[in-house]
């Protein structure tokens, strides 16, 4: 969320709520990102890395205000890379509004990213396609025009181990298409799963919609059995689930994954499985300022039940546990950050993003980084208009050991950028590094990159 906006919404009360919700915010890993509300997580396995497709909650929202989509990845689970925004509604330009929850899925070298989107020449909610020959985009319109068209929502796409494609989506109903090959047209018709309470179990209070489907399907197969984990009843939401033999069902409802929880009356599951273990993301209201307009994706790690049931997950402020440790002696992207305090993130023009708008005291924890026997150098690329400030490199917090510090001075330009080196010492073996940024008052300087540099052996 931007500073402005935090400044109006953190009043003493909010402070004090948040505090009692989160004592040990410092500690905090989820939610995932901390520079933007995010939404509709889809995340996706690709070359060792998770890369996790979002909506972005505009700040103060109060409708599901969304004109973009934005992507992070990780090969850690904990420290997350933000790529900025590879798609948004004017990728589509017969797109009005509303970019909601979509998913993203590969094939034949080509990645191809489902979103639901208002079509301006009729107002209703239309399925579109974007496709990228990289999962980091840039996403341009498939087809020009929607691909599936009935008024309803949240899309999300299997591929089947004959080959075989699913699109599947809706809020009331539920539907599906056979895609075809090309992964942007589809043979046969759309067809009506049938919403029996025997599949999708039994909503009461609501003759209109008597079972607990409410939107937001996810469907994959695993070791045989095909899921579909949706956002059920409404509102507030829960995430229900329903299994099947077959990809089109007969589906019979399974039960709750993740009950009600959180600050934001929807909810929205994407499941993966990473580097042997599984993963569930979803989003809640945990940020300051968030609710059900302003929300935040998490993640949890969770075990499938011996039968193939999935377990009942609960929100954590503490997230996934890292896998592995992060090298300090490659460049690192200044926007890979496990948690962060005041920043914002912004596209560099050389190339990603770069973090920006630091003011005095603001921080990025990076998490379980592997300095080995130790690191003797620091070096960041760096720009400043104004004055500059310092990089102060701490241990195990924001105010931890402190094991050096970087000046930057003016660079001329809030783009123009520099390297700048400093001594190390007392950075060894696998610690939370915290890049703490001080300085004279307003914005202070842009990060781009940073490196260690380290004794011989140090690396890992
Ligand atoms: O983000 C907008 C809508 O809210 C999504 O399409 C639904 O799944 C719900 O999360």
């Amino acid at each position: 969320m931007s500073k402005r906006s935090l400044v109006s919404i953190l009043c003493t009360a909010a402070m004090l709520v948040l505090f009692a919700v989160f004592p040990a915010a410092a500690h905090a890993d989820n939610p995932i990102v901390q520079t933007v509300y995010t939404a509709d997580p889809a995340p996706l396995v690709h070359n060792g890395r998770v890369y996790l497709y979002t909506g972005h909650d505009e700040d103060n929202s109060t409708y599901f205000t969304m004109k973009e989509w934005r992507l992070y990845s990780s090969a850690d689970m904990v420290n997350w890379t933000d790529h900025g925004s590879p798609m948004s509604l004017a990728t589509f330009r017969w797109a009005s509004a509303n970019a909601w929850a979509g998913q993203v899925v590969q094939r034949n070298g080509k990645f191809y990213w489902y979103v639901p989107v208002t079509n301006r020449a009729t107002g209703r909610m239309a399925i579109g396609v974007g496709v990228a020959t990289s999962p980091t985009g840039p996403f341009t319109d498939a087809i020009g025009r929607p691909l599936a068209e009935n008024g309803e929502i949240d899309p999300t796409v299997f591929i089947d181990d004959d080959g075989q494609a699913y699109l599947y989506w809706g809020n009331p109903n539920l539907w599906y298409v056979r895609l075809n090959a090309d992964m942007i047209s589809y043979s046969g018709g759309v067809t009506r799963i049938p919403l029996t309470t025997a599949g999708f179990g039994t909503r009461t209070g609501n003759a209109a919609r008597p079972t607990l489907y409410e939107e937001g399907p996810w469907v994959y197969k695993r070791n045989g059995t095909y899921y579909n984990v949706f956002a059920a009843r409404c509102c507030s939401e829960f995430i229900g689930y329903s299994t099947a033999p077959g990809p089109t069902g007969p589906w019979t409802y399974r039960g709750t994954v993740m009950p009600t929880q959180g600050s934001s009356f929807t909810n929205h599951a994407g499941v993966i499985d990473f580097n042997g273990g599984s993963y569930f993301f979803y989003h809640n209201g945990a940020l300051p300022g968030g609710g059900g307009y302003t929300r935040s994706v998490a993640v949890e790690k969770f075990t499938y039940n011996a039968d193939g049931t999935i377990p009942s997950i609960t929100m954590t402020t503490t997230g996934a546990p890292q896998i592995g440790t992060l090298n300090p002696y490659v460049r690192q992207e200044a926007e890979t950050i496990a948690w962060s305090s005041g920043v914002e993130t912004e596209p560099a023009s050389e190339g990603g993003m770069n973090v920006g708008y630091i003011d005095n005291g603001d921080h990025i924890k990076v998490k379980g980084v592997g300095f080995g026997s130790g690191a003797t150098s620091f070096s960041a690329r760096v720009a400043s208009a104004t004055a500059g400030g310092r990089i102060e490199l701490r241990l195990g917090g924001a105010t931890g050991a402190l094991a050096g510090t970087c000046t930057v001075p003016a660079t001329g330009g809030w783009q123009t950028w520099t390297t700048v080196t400093c001594p190390v010492s007392g950075a060894t073996g696998t610690r939370d590094l915290y890049l703490r940024f001080t300085g004279g008052g307003g914005s202070l300087f842009n990060v781009d990159w940073w490196r260690f540099a380290g004794t011989a052996g140090a690396g890992r």
